[in-house]
């Protein structure tokens, strides 16, 4: 009803629309319209309230609602339903205590900040308030398990996609990182739960630095994370840019479901750090000095080590002088 009211706040420009008129359009009391209008001024809206004229709004708040997104958003399953937090220790835990319940693919959850924010391994995501996207999108695919890692490739070729829409010049460094000029702006944590034979849910979540300031980053991250605000100098409208990011999300996730990879191979290789670069690659604990070859049709890296040529599908890459703790 909420979302109605605003919508209804939106169309009307800058005019005042009268209590009365909101109540009979909504077929609500105006003590109803009334308290409504309270709660979204309370969510940061600014709204005018003037006796005998109405209720006329004036600013909306930078955050990401499910009423400030789908102001902007144009898909069909991604972001269909949205649950929304103004904090929660970690978009992906919450993802996995719903994820058994929930039948439909795409519900999305997204929090303003995260106390808990986790990157692989468990390692911790700096997520602070109103400045990132920080969300987890739960799929349900029909397709064998072994197919769920790929999908952390396709995610990344989708939200490099939607940055190319901003002008945003980025790269990708296999498996999960999104790289402006040498520096992580955005990480991709896939997450599932299945059989072998059959797949329960694939969480994946993903951490866009959009309005992240220098002092956001703490010591250990300042000489390799950025945000895009830092990079291209502006701030970003995040509502606006969360839909574009689930609009592409959506179109290749459509891909990959029929196995329509043709794109998305090729996205992968061209836009790849990676490729034909000496690299070290960490195998369960074990290091090794290779060269990387491919990013291959399922999402594996090929690499030549010792002239020998391997296929990696998981694992930590790292090139000398990419980020400053490798040099
Ligand atoms: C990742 O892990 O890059 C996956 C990050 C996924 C975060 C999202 S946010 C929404 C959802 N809910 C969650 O709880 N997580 C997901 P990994 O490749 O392991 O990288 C982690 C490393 O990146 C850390 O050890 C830091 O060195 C670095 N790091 C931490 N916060 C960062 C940030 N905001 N920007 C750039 N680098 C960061």
């Amino acid at each position: 009803m909420r979302e109605k009211i605003l919508n209804y706040l939106r169309s009307s420009n800058d005019n005042y629309i009268s209590g009365q008129k909101i109540s009979e359009q909504l077929g609500i009391s105006r003590n109803a319209v009334w308290k409504h209008i309270n709660i979204l001024k309370e969510e940061g809206y600014k709204i005018e309230s003037v006796s005998n004229r109405g209720y006329r709004l004036i600013e909306s708040p930078d955050i990401l609602s499910k009423a400030e997104i789908k102001r902007y958003l144009d898909t069909t399953i991604i972001g269909k339903e949205i649950i929304y937090f103004d904090t929660i220790d970690s978009t992906n835990n919450y993802a996995k205590k719903i994820a058994s319940d929930i039948d439909s693919d795409g519900v999305v959850v997204v929090s303003e900040e995260q106390t808990l924010g986790r990157g692989r391994m468990n390692r911790l995501w700096t997520s602070p308030k109103y400045k990132g996207i920080w969300m987890s999108i739960i799929l349900k695919p029909d397709f064998p398990t072994y197919k769920a890692p790929q999908i952390t490739q396709v995610m990344a070729v989708a939200i490099l996609k939607a940055f190319e829409k901003y002008g945003i010049d980025a790269k990708i460094k296999w498996p999960n990182d999104i790289v402006i000029n040498k520096k992580k702006v955005c990480g991709i944590l896939t997450e599932m739960s299945g059989e072998i034979e059959k797949l329960n849910y694939i969480i994946i979540g993903i951490g866009i630095n959009v309005n992240l300031d220098i002092s956001d980053f703490n010591e250990e991250l300042i000489d390799k994370a950025s945000s895009l605000k830092i990079e291209a100098k502006r701030n970003f409208d995040r509502a606006e840019l969360i839909a574009e990011v689930m609009k592409q999300i959506e179109r290749y996730y459509f891909k990959f479901l029929v196995d329509d990879l043709d794109e998305i191979t090729e996205m992968l290789n061209s836009y790849s750090l990676l490729l034909n670069q000496e690299a070290t690659i960490n195998l369960n604990g074990k290091e090794y000095i290779g060269k990387v070859l491919n990013i291959n049709r399922d999402g594996s890296l090929e690499v030549e080590i010792d002239g020998n040529v391997r296929k990696i599908i998981s694992g930590e890459v790292s090139i000398r002088g990419l980020y400053k703790y490798i040099d």
